[in-house]
This record gives C-alpha cells, structure tokens and sequence, in this order.
C-alpha cells in the first residue's frame, strides 16, 4: 500500500477533483487511489503474473539480504518510508545480525498498529518497533535516536518514487536525505525494459488493473458525491518511451456530464483523465538522480534479469 488510505488526516480530494475537471488535460494525484477498496486492488495487483515488480524486489530481497544487513551494520535504526504492510522487512531481518529499532512510518494509522503489533510479535528480540502514523512525503520529525543507535537507515521499496514527476521525486529525495545524514537510504526503484512486458504488467488479463483504476471514479462518486457513470470510462495504461514512464488514463467512450459542488463539468469522447505516472528507471539514471539530491550511490543489486534494482545511496 504505497500511499496508504487516508484514516489519520483529510485530503484536499474535492478540490482536487474540481480541479482535475476545469482544468485540461485532466489530471489527479495518484494517491487518491488508495482508499480500502483501492488498497484491497492493489494488493491483488501485487499478486498477478503479469505484475512482476513486487515478485522481482522480494526476489532480490531475500537473495541479497544478507549483504543487504552487512552494508545496515548492527545497532541501526530502520526507517521505512509508507510502510504498508510490513512484509518487505522481513528478509531484511531475518539477516541482521543484532538487535535494531524499526520505525514503519505510514499514514493509515489502524493497518499500521496491525501490521507493527503482528511484526514485533514475530521479532520479539530482534527488532523493537516503533510505528510512526503520517505522511512520509511531509518532513516529518523523527524521534531522536537512542545513543547506542549507530545510523539511521531509509528503506523505500516498490518503486513509489517512480509514482513522483522527476522534480518532485527529487525534492522527495533531498528531504530524505536531510533526516538519514551520516546513514543511508535503501531504495527500490523499476527499471526500464521491454516495452511489451510493461505493458502486460498495467493491462493484466484478469481486470484487475483496470478495476483499480476504476475505483478512483467509484471512489469520487461515494465520497463526493459526483455521478460518474463507471461505464463511460476505459482504463487506458501505456508505456511512453520518450519519457520513460507508464501512463495510466481514464478515457471517456462518450460524451459525460459530471456534476461536483454545484458545477457541472463536461468530457468528450476521447477525453482521458490521467490518473498516474509509473516511471522506470536505468541504473546509471537513478544514480544521477540521488547524487544530485546529496546522497552518495553505492551498491546496487538486482535479479538476474534486470527487471528491477534496489540502491545503496549513503546520505
Ligand atoms: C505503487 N506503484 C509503484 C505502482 C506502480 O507500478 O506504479 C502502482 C500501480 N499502478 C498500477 N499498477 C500498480
């Protein structure tokens, strides 16, 4: 769950919306994706054959973990950044080899309390974990560091950053680098490749892609109140290679009246509503991108096929 369900704070979701509306072409945060049913979806996407991301990081994870809990060293401190779950730790420490503090930050303060209450019950000695409920992309302020915590280590796995524009990702990055100085960040991040297999990975056969996508009009309209006809739209993903990213669209069949806070807007057919932005990285790129946001990139692991890196960068 990249950007959690918006349990602990309200976000501007109507205004946004009206201004997704007035404005094109038509264009929403992906975050609005995410509340439970889109969560419940996302999930499944993680899970789908064609959707290979999360089966290549945790591949490379459990490969890698035990030079992955070298280079984080005993006595550090653990931060991940939109936690969700809590899985993607796990490899991470099973390997280590001394007792850490974890602090999962993630804004769905219910499923985090969960998931942290699940994880300390299984690494009773190993870890103490200390769930943080907000929004990582806020600079949040950490608690202080124990003093027998050595550094301060960011994880941020499932190629979220890819979900920012460039300048964006890079400002993301620049705060992250503020609040890890003298430790490092783990970073997971997707790389670009065949064309076909991007496109297999957004356009899975069983729907469930589009039904995520869906779920952002479904969502507006119980939210809301707007009176999208689901009918009217197709989910529309496609790679575009001049900027190295996957689009994901909501295209209007036919003409659409939509009525928001007393207005009323208009779609043509053909109109699409851009609803995300998955960019794919090369190696060197990412490199260049972390460097020019102060940190220093160091080793990178990968699967053996290159479909997806994760990226040592010592802040
Ligand atoms: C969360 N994020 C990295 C996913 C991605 O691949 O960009 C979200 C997603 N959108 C469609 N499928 C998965």
């Amino acid at each position: 769950m990249p950007f959690a369900a918006e349990t602990a704070m309200p976000e501007p979701f109507l205004s946004d919306m009206v201004r997704a509306l007035a404005a094109a072409p038509h264009s929403l945060s992906p975050k609005y994706f995410y509340d439970e049913q889109g969560s419940r979806l996302f999930d499944r996407i993680c899970e789908l054959p064609e959707y290979y991301p999360t089966r290549c990081e945790m591949s490379v994870l459990r490969a890698c973990a035990p030079d992955i809990a070298r280079h984080i060293g005993c006595d550090a401190e653990i931060v991940e950044y939109g936690a969700g779950s809590l899985h993607k730790i796990r490899p991470i420490l099973d390997a280590l080899d001394g007792p850490a503090r974890y602090l999962p930050i993630d804004i769905s303060g219910e499923h985090l309390g969960a998931s942290a209450r699940a994880l300390q019950e299984a690494y009773p000695e190993e870890v103490l974990v200390i769930p943080i409920v907000g929004d990582y992309t806020e600079d949040l302020a950490l608690p202080a560091c124990p003093p027998r915590v050595k550094r301060r280590i960011g994880f941020f796995p499932g190629s979220t950053l890819g979900n920012m524009h460039p300048a964006e990702a890079l400002r993301f990055l620049r705060m992250l680098r503020g609040q890890l100085r003298g430790g490092a960040l783990l970073l997971g991040v997707d790389l670009i490749k065949d064309p076909a297999i991007l496109h297999a990975a957004y356009n899975d056969s069983q729907g469930v892609t589009a039904a995520f996508n869906l779920n952002v009009l479904a969502r507006a309209n119980r939210e809301l109140g707007t009176d999208f006809d689901l009918d009217a739209y197709a989910h529309c993903a496609f790679y575009n290679a001049p900027e190295h990213r996957v689009e994901m669209h909501l295209m209007c069949r036919r003409p659409q009246e939509i009525h928001l806070d007393g207005r009323c807007f208009r779609m043509s057919q053909g109109d699409t509503l851009h609803t995300e932005n998955s960019y794919k990285f090369t190696i060197g790129g990412l490199r260049t991108l972390a460097s020019e946001a102060g940190f220093v990139p160091a080793t990178v692991w990968t699967d053996p096929d290159r479909m997806f890196s994760l990226h040592w960068l010592e802040a």
